[in-house]
This record gives structure tokens, C-alpha cells and sequence, in this order.
């Protein structure tokens, strides 16, 4: 029943329903899926279609804009349980997607499992400057510096937030992920540390932080 119910949690995004995603993200929680499962079975495998159909040009950016939609309801039900941690303080992440880039979903679950892990986070949101990165580090006492981006055009930026966090002195990790950033990308930014999806995430910030 499981698996049927999240095919058509992901059809419900591929489609873009969200009364439907919601429904049926409620149904699979009741039926006693955990919510990382449903993340990973259900919404992540719906995302993948609508992103090689974007590819493909089978579909233009209102179609995506509409899935992206569905996703987020489901994800705002998700939240509560992915963010919830008994683990105690472990550290204290500003995150955002870099400047010129406005995709968020991916950092958003991102920081729904950090959370969940025992970090504090701080959002910075989307189309994040390179000085609001500086002020937020300072300001919350940062031990990490997250950055994603999804847009072969705006993963640069990442390397300007860099030099510019050391030519001040900050003495802060830095962590870069998103669907174009390799390890060897990250690592020829000058990054700390890369992570392929929220998992890793939460495994490479530990061990930034040496936890
Ligand atoms: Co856009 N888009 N989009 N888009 N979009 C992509 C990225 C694209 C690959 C689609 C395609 O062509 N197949 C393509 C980029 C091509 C390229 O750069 N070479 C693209 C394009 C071209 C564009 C526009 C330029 C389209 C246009 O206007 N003509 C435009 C740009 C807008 C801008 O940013 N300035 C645009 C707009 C949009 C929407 C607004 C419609 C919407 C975003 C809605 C939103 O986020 N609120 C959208 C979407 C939804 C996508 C796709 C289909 C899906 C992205 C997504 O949410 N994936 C995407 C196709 C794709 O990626 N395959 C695409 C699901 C999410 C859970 O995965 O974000 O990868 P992801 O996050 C993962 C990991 O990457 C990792 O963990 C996450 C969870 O596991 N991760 C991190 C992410 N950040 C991390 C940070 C970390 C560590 C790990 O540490 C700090």
C-alpha cells in the first residue's frame, strides 16, 4: 500500500496537485511512514521527473513552478517531523542559495534535517548577497557558512562568499551543495565542504565541527 500511495504522491507533484500532495502525504503518515521515506520515495523521485521533462522541454517553467508548489505543502506537513531533535546544540549554520539563484527547495530540506540533527540554523533565504552571507556569520557567531545553488550561472558566486569570508578574517567553515556543485568544484573554491543531498549534509557539517 506504501509504495502505491507514494506513486501518486510523486505523480501528485509531477502533476503539480496540491490538495493531492498534501492528501496523500497526511495518508502515508497515518499509515506510519516516516517522513524522511516519503521525502525520499515519494516527492524526491516526483521532482526528478519534472526536472528531466524541464530538461527535455516537455514542460516550460509555469508546470514547474506549479510542482514546486505541491512539493512545498507536502514539505511544510514533513517539517515539523524532519526538524524535530532531541539531539542536544551541536552548532550554528547561516544558510542560503546564493546570489542570482531563487531555487530553494533543496536548501529548505537541507536545513529541515540539520535542524533535525541539532544544529541551529539560520535562513537567509534565496538571491543571497555575498554581504549578507559576512553580516549573518558575524552576527549569529557562525560556525558554518552553507551555500547552495542550483544554476550553472550563479555557482560561482560561492567562490566570491568564500574569498570574501577570508579576506575578512572570519573564521568560519564553509559548505556548498546543489544539483551542479562537484566535490571537485567545491573543491577548487576553496570550500570546506561538500554534500550531495541533506544527508550528507548533516554528516559533512558533523564533521566540519569535529562532533
Ligand atoms: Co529551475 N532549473 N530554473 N526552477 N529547476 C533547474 C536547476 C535545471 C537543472 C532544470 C533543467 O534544465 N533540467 C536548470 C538549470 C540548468 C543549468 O544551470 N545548467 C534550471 C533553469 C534553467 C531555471 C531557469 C533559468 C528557467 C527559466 O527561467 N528559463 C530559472 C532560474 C531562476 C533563478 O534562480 N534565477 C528556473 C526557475 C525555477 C522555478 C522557480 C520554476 C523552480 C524553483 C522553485 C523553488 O525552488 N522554489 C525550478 C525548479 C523546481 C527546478 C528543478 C526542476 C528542480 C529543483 C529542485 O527543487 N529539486 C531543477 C531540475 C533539477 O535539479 N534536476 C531546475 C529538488 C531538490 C530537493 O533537489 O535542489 O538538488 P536539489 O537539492 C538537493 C541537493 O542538491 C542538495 O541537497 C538537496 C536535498 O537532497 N543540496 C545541498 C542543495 N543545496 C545544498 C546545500 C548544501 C548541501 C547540499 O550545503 C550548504
Amino acid at each position: 500500500m506504501h509504495k502505491e500511495l507514494l506513486q501518486q504522491l510523486a505523480q501528485a507533484v509531477i502533476d503539480g496537485n496540491k490538495d493531492q500532495a498534501e492528501t496523500l502525504t497526511n495518508q502515508l503518515l497515518d499509515a506510519g511512514l516516516e517522513a524522511k521515506a516519503i521525502l525520499d520515495n515519494g516527492l524526491m523521485p516526483g521532482m526528478d521527473v519534472v526536472g528531466q521533462r524541464f530538461r527535455d522541454n516537455l514542460i516550460f517553467v509555469p508546470e514547474v513552478l506549479i510542482a514546486a508548489r505541491a512539493m512545498k505543502a507536502s514539505l511544510a506537513i514533513l517539517e515539523p517531523l524532519l526538524a524535530a531533535s532531541n539531539a542536544p546544540q551541536v552548532g550554528t549554520v547561516v544558510i542560503g542559495t546564493v546570489k542570482g539563484d531563487i531555487h530553494d527547495i533543496g536548501k529548505n530540506i537541507v536545513i529541515m534535517m540539520l535542524r533535525g540533527a541539532g544544529f541551529r540554523v539560520v535562513d537567509l533565504g534565496i538571491d543571497t548577497p555575498a554581504e549578507k552571507f559576512l553580516q549573518a556569520a558575524r552576527e549569529e557567531n557562525a560556525d558554518i557558512v552553507g551555500m547552495s545553488a542550483l544554476l550553472t550561472t550563479t555557482m560561482g558566486y560561492m567562490k566570491t562568499v568564500i574569498e570574501r569570508l577570508k579576506a575578512e578574517g572570519l573564521r568560519v567553515k564553509t559548505m556548498v551543495g546543489g544539483a551542479p556543485i562537484s566535490p571537485a568544484f567545491a573543491e577548487q573554491i576553496g570550500a570546506d565542504g561538500y554534500a550531495k543531498n541533506a544527508a550528507e549534509a548533516v554528516d559533512k557539517a558533523k564533521a566540519l565541527l569535529g562532533v
